[in-house]
């Protein structure tokens, strides 16, 4: 089969489309990315999945007795530990996992907002 100036047309004119949507799709995924990375950023929430709960008390002991035990972080992203030091003394120890599962009681029997807000209302 003989392609003619009209078939490569319509081909060149194919793959450019299917250019455009995957450039497209690439930039679905960059925001996808973007705004999953602006998620993490909770005061609380050591294990990154946007909520603050029992399961990041849990990952603030399990790291805390990592530590303790001289065994190494258990995070893998330096957001983990920002996020977990709760009460910012630049150590991941039992106080923040309190303050996390005091928080989550709050929020669990109807109190809302964010955790810096309702630790303003701890202090004092
Ligand atoms: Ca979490
Ligand atoms: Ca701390």
């Amino acid at each position: 089969m003989k392609f003619t100036d009209s078939h490569n047309v319509v081909l060149v004119a194919n793959v450019m489309t299917l250019k455009t949507q995957a450039m497209a799709m690439m930039a679905a995924v960059a925001l996808c990315a973007a705004s999953a990375q602006a998620a993490v950023s909770v005061l609380g929430d050591a294990n990154l999945d946007g909520r603050v709960d029992a399961v990041d008390a849990s990952a603030i002991l399990r790291e805390y007795a990592s530590l303790s035990t001289s065994q190494g972080t258990t995070f893998t992203d330096p957001q983990h530990k920002i996020n977990a030091d709760v009460n910012k003394d630049k150590k991941v120890d039992a106080k923040d996992a309190s303050l996390v599962l005091s928080f989550y009681a709050f929020l669990s029997t109807g109190g809302s907002g964010s955790m810096e807000d309702w630790l303003a209302t701890q202090a004092g």
